[in-house]
Protein backbone atom coordinates (compact mmCIF):
# COMPACT_ATOMS: atom_id res chain seq x y z
CA UNK A 1 0.00 0.00 0.00
CA UNK A 2 1.29 3.50 -0.97
CA UNK A 3 1.99 6.26 1.96
CA UNK A 4 1.43 10.24 1.47
CA UNK A 5 4.70 10.24 0.94
CA UNK A 6 4.91 8.02 -1.89
CA UNK A 7 2.57 11.24 -3.60
CA UNK A 8 5.41 13.52 -4.70
CA UNK A 9 5.35 16.84 -6.98
CA UNK A 10 6.36 16.05 -10.00
CA UNK A 11 8.55 19.02 -12.15
CA UNK A 12 6.91 18.99 -16.22
CA UNK A 13 9.03 19.51 -19.04
CA UNK A 14 8.62 23.34 -20.34
CA UNK A 15 9.21 24.24 -23.54
CA UNK A 16 9.84 28.32 -23.32
CA UNK A 17 9.92 30.61 -26.34
CA UNK A 18 8.81 34.78 -25.77
CA UNK A 19 5.21 33.79 -27.06
CA UNK A 20 4.46 31.37 -24.13
CA UNK A 21 5.57 28.32 -22.21
CA UNK A 22 4.45 24.66 -23.44
CA UNK A 23 4.51 21.47 -20.97
CA UNK A 24 3.88 18.29 -22.84
CA UNK A 25 2.88 14.78 -21.06
CA UNK A 26 2.58 11.55 -23.24
CA UNK A 27 1.87 8.33 -21.74
CA UNK A 28 4.96 6.05 -20.29
CA UNK A 29 7.31 9.08 -20.74
CA UNK A 30 6.48 12.52 -18.73
CA UNK A 31 3.62 10.10 -17.15
CA UNK A 32 4.32 7.07 -15.29
CA UNK A 33 0.77 5.20 -16.46
CA UNK A 34 -1.55 5.15 -19.63
CA UNK A 35 -3.79 8.15 -19.49
CA UNK A 36 -6.97 6.79 -19.75
CA UNK A 37 -9.28 9.55 -18.65
CA UNK A 38 -9.09 13.19 -18.70
CA UNK A 39 -11.35 15.44 -16.24
CA UNK A 40 -11.08 19.52 -14.91
CA UNK A 41 -12.65 21.13 -12.36
CA UNK A 42 -13.56 25.09 -12.58
CA UNK A 43 -16.62 27.16 -11.34
CA UNK A 44 -15.65 25.90 -8.07
CA UNK A 45 -17.05 28.54 -5.63
CA UNK A 46 -14.71 29.84 -2.81
CA UNK A 47 -14.98 27.89 0.39
CA UNK A 48 -15.84 25.02 -1.88
CA UNK A 49 -14.40 21.67 -0.33
CA UNK A 50 -14.71 18.56 -2.79
CA UNK A 51 -13.44 15.14 -2.43
CA UNK A 52 -13.95 13.10 0.56
CA UNK A 53 -13.14 9.90 -1.25
CA UNK A 54 -9.98 7.73 -1.68
CA UNK A 55 -9.85 5.23 -5.00
CA UNK A 56 -9.22 1.56 -4.95
CA UNK A 57 -6.74 1.50 -8.15
CA UNK A 58 -7.00 4.74 -9.53
CA UNK A 59 -3.72 6.86 -10.23
CA UNK A 60 -3.78 10.87 -11.28
CA UNK A 61 -2.02 13.48 -11.92
CA UNK A 62 -3.48 16.78 -11.15
CA UNK A 63 -2.27 19.92 -12.04
CA UNK A 64 -3.29 23.65 -11.34
CA UNK A 65 -3.72 24.33 -14.88
CA UNK A 66 -4.74 27.90 -13.69
CA UNK A 67 -5.04 29.43 -10.13
CA UNK A 68 -4.66 27.85 -6.74
CA UNK A 69 -5.97 24.97 -4.53
CA UNK A 70 -4.67 22.48 -1.73
CA UNK A 71 -5.44 19.11 -1.35
CA UNK A 72 -5.18 17.25 1.57
CA UNK A 73 -3.97 13.15 1.13
CA UNK A 74 -4.44 10.82 3.89
CA UNK A 75 -3.62 7.24 3.86
CA UNK A 76 -4.77 6.61 6.83
CA UNK A 77 -1.96 6.90 9.40
CA UNK A 78 -0.92 10.47 8.22
CA UNK A 79 -2.01 13.35 6.15
CA UNK A 80 -0.53 15.63 3.95
CA UNK A 81 -1.27 19.22 2.69
CA UNK A 82 0.05 20.01 -0.63
CA UNK A 83 -0.63 23.32 -2.42
CA UNK A 84 -0.69 24.03 -5.88
CA UNK A 85 -0.20 26.87 -8.24
CA UNK A 86 1.70 26.48 -11.04
CA UNK A 87 0.31 24.64 -14.35
CA UNK A 88 4.50 23.61 -14.59
CA UNK A 89 3.85 20.85 -11.63
CA UNK A 90 1.60 17.75 -10.88
CA UNK A 91 0.68 16.31 -7.99
CA UNK A 92 1.01 12.60 -8.37
CA UNK A 93 -1.56 10.52 -6.10
CA UNK A 94 -0.98 6.91 -5.95
CA UNK A 95 -3.85 4.36 -5.37
CA UNK A 96 -5.28 3.93 -1.90
CA UNK A 97 -5.15 7.24 -0.75
CA UNK A 98 -7.80 9.84 0.89
CA UNK A 99 -8.27 12.73 -0.18
CA UNK A 100 -10.30 16.35 0.39
CA UNK A 101 -9.53 19.75 -1.39
CA UNK A 102 -10.25 23.38 -0.45
CA UNK A 103 -8.92 26.80 -0.99
CA UNK A 104 -9.95 27.02 -4.20
CA UNK A 105 -8.79 30.59 -6.17
CA UNK A 106 -11.33 32.35 -8.18
CA UNK A 107 -10.84 30.54 -11.28
CA UNK A 108 -8.50 28.05 -10.88
CA UNK A 109 -9.10 25.01 -12.87
CA UNK A 110 -8.00 21.42 -11.43
CA UNK A 111 -6.95 19.32 -14.24
CA UNK A 112 -6.72 15.48 -13.54
CA UNK A 113 -5.41 12.95 -15.72
CA UNK A 114 -6.49 9.27 -14.70
CA UNK A 115 -5.20 5.93 -15.05
CA UNK A 116 -8.65 4.26 -15.78
CA UNK A 117 -11.87 5.23 -16.99
CA UNK A 118 -14.66 6.36 -14.34
CA UNK A 119 -16.18 3.63 -12.14
CA UNK A 120 -18.13 4.46 -9.00
CA UNK A 121 -17.19 0.61 -8.06
CA UNK A 122 -13.64 2.24 -7.37
CA UNK A 123 -14.73 5.16 -5.37
CA UNK A 124 -14.31 4.73 -1.37
CA UNK A 125 -16.76 7.03 -0.10
CA UNK A 126 -16.74 6.63 3.80
CA UNK A 127 -13.71 7.42 5.73
CA UNK A 128 -14.61 4.03 7.75
CA UNK A 129 -14.68 1.88 4.51
CA UNK A 130 -11.50 3.52 3.72
CA UNK A 131 -9.59 2.97 7.31
CA UNK A 132 -10.80 -0.52 7.50
CA UNK A 133 -9.44 -0.99 3.49
CA UNK A 134 -6.23 0.40 4.86
CA UNK A 135 -5.85 -1.42 8.08
CA UNK A 136 -7.17 -4.82 6.43
C1 LIG B 1 -10.41 13.41 -7.51
C2 LIG B 1 -10.68 14.84 -7.64
C3 LIG B 1 -9.47 15.62 -7.99
C4 LIG B 1 -18.43 11.25 -13.48
O1 LIG B 1 -19.55 10.90 -13.87
N1 LIG B 1 -17.32 10.97 -14.22
C5 LIG B 1 -16.07 11.34 -13.85
O2 LIG B 1 -15.10 11.04 -14.57
C6 LIG B 1 -15.91 12.07 -12.62
C7 LIG B 1 -14.54 12.51 -12.16
C8 LIG B 1 -17.02 12.36 -11.89
N2 LIG B 1 -18.26 11.96 -12.32
C9 LIG B 1 -19.44 12.26 -11.49
C10 LIG B 1 -19.51 11.41 -10.21
C11 LIG B 1 -20.20 12.34 -9.23
O3 LIG B 1 -21.60 12.22 -9.36
O4 LIG B 1 -19.35 13.63 -11.05
C12 LIG B 1 -19.79 13.75 -9.70
C13 LIG B 1 -18.69 14.35 -8.85
O5 LIG B 1 -17.58 13.46 -8.88
P1 LIG B 1 -16.57 13.31 -7.66
O6 LIG B 1 -17.31 13.06 -6.40
O7 LIG B 1 -15.56 12.30 -8.03
O8 LIG B 1 -15.92 14.79 -7.62
P2 LIG B 1 -14.71 15.36 -6.82
O9 LIG B 1 -14.46 16.74 -7.35
O10 LIG B 1 -14.95 15.24 -5.36
O11 LIG B 1 -13.44 14.45 -7.17
C14 LIG B 1 -12.86 14.41 -8.45
C15 LIG B 1 -12.40 12.99 -8.82
O12 LIG B 1 -13.45 12.10 -8.95
C16 LIG B 1 -11.45 12.45 -7.82
O13 LIG B 1 -10.91 11.25 -8.27
O14 LIG B 1 -9.36 13.03 -7.07
O15 LIG B 1 -11.71 15.20 -8.54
Amino acid sequence: MYSVEDCKIIDLPVIHSEQGKISVLQNHETIPFDIKRVYYLYDVPMNSERGGHGHYELEQYVIAASGSFTFILDDGHSKKEVFLNHPNKALHIKPGIWREMKDFSSGSVCLVLASMEYTEEDYMRDYNDFKKYRNA
